[in-house]
């Protein structure tokens, strides 16, 4: 007999309550307006009932998990101080004891001033890189002519490793809690999620409000099936794939297809390499949204500015930029770097 997802119905007696509408109430009562899921048992009852009061329900196509847990204090590196508890109590608490004893960091210490000068420096190498126009394009030529056209409400959504950590340094939020990407530990695969709510929110709350959601061609692996879920509640968002045919790096056509002459792409391509031109903009297309395929700077803004003035659909500009380009060179190793 072929599994069902729904749950039976319960032989439950007249004025008896089911669970779900027990949790949809409590979430209504809560001030919970949106609801994202994917169904089966119980979340197809669940959704139902809180559609019922009038809770907004999306339905995903990938689910993450998320904890508060004390082993991980101190997993990555020895903090001086740990705060274990819920952030918002944790916040409320700190901002008792600043209001009791006020205190600033002096403008003008040595930390300040080695940080500015720092500043100044990351700014002088990231535009000395962006300055480079002829294709190939590398990350930095990217996020600049992407920052050029950037709204200044627009929510940044990001995911990848050099795209979302160059990413990090050039695009700018100019709103608190208008950047949201894969975080400390760059768990791939929330890119498209985040993308999703920020869109339905703004659609509610700001429409014209944008959401530019910027991964890398890997990175778009993990939920790139949401491009559905985008294209059923058409959410106008734009998903900018930057596209260097693999993971931190891959290889040209021509690379590619020399290698693969005499051994099987098993044996033979490296572990981090992606075929090669994939074209991603279809995926979108295949959907309905509009789709482009960008080499050139001039191909980019033309693309970006043509999807910032279409507010009707959701568009996925896959930008190829120099499989072998990477970061400038770092001073530090990423925090997860095991200390033991
Ligand atoms: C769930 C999960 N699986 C695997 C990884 C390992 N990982 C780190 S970054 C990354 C993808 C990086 O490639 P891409 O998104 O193309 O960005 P690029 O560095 O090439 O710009 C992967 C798979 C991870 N962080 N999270
Ligand atoms: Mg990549």
């Amino acid at each position: 007999m072929p599994e069902s997802n729904v749950a039976e119905p319960s032989d439950r007696n007249e004025g008896e309550v089911s669970g779900a509408k027990v949790i949809a109430q409590a979430l209504k009562t809560q001030g919970v307006e949106y609801m994202f899921g994917i169904v089966g048992i119980p979340v197809t009852e669940i959704a139902f009932a809180a559609q019922e009061l009038g809770i907004r329900y999306i339905g995903m196509r990938n689910e993450q998990a998320v904890d508060i847990c004390a082993e991980e204090l101190g997993n990555n590196v020895r903090p001086a101080v740990t705060l274990l508890g819920d952030i918002n109590a944790v916040t409320k608490q700190l901002l008792e004891e600043f209001d009791k004893i006020p205190w600033q960091y002096p403008p003008e210490s040595k930390w300040w001033k080695t940080l500015r000068e720092k500043m100044d420096s990351n700014e002088a190498a990231s535009k000395e890189l962006a300055s480079q126009k002829s294709p190939p394009m590398n990350y930095y030529t990217v996020f600049y002519h992407v920052q050029e056209q950037l709204p200044r409400d627009g929510f940044i959504v990001s995911e990848g490793a050099n795209t979302m950590d160059i990413g990090r340094t050039v695009l700018q939020n100019y709103l608190p809690r208008h950047r949201l990407d894969a975080g400390t530990f760059g768990t791939m695969g929330v890119g498209l999620g985040f993308a999703i709510a920020a869109a339905v929110l703004a659609k509610d709350r700001s429409p014209g409000q944008r959401v530019i959601c910027v991964e890398g061609d890997s990175a778009f692996g993990f939920s790139g099936m949401e491009v559905e879920t985008i294209c059923r509640y058409n959410l106008p968002i734009i998903i900018l794939v930057v596209n260097n045919n693999g993971i931190y790096q891959g290889f040209d056509t021509d690379t590619w297809n020399e290698m693969l002459k005499s051994q099987d792409a098993t044996i033979a391509a490296p572990p981090a390499c992606l075929l090669p031109n994939s074209h991603y903009e279809q995926v979108m297309i295949a959907f309905g949204g509009k789709g482009y395929f960008v080499q050139t700077p001039e191909e980019l803004q033309k693309s970006l500015r043509q999807s910032l003035a279409d507010t009707t659909k959701p568009s996925l500009i896959n930008i190829m930029i120099e499989p072998q380009a990477t970061r400038k060179a770092q001073d530090f190793h990423w925090l997860t770097r095991s200390k033991m």
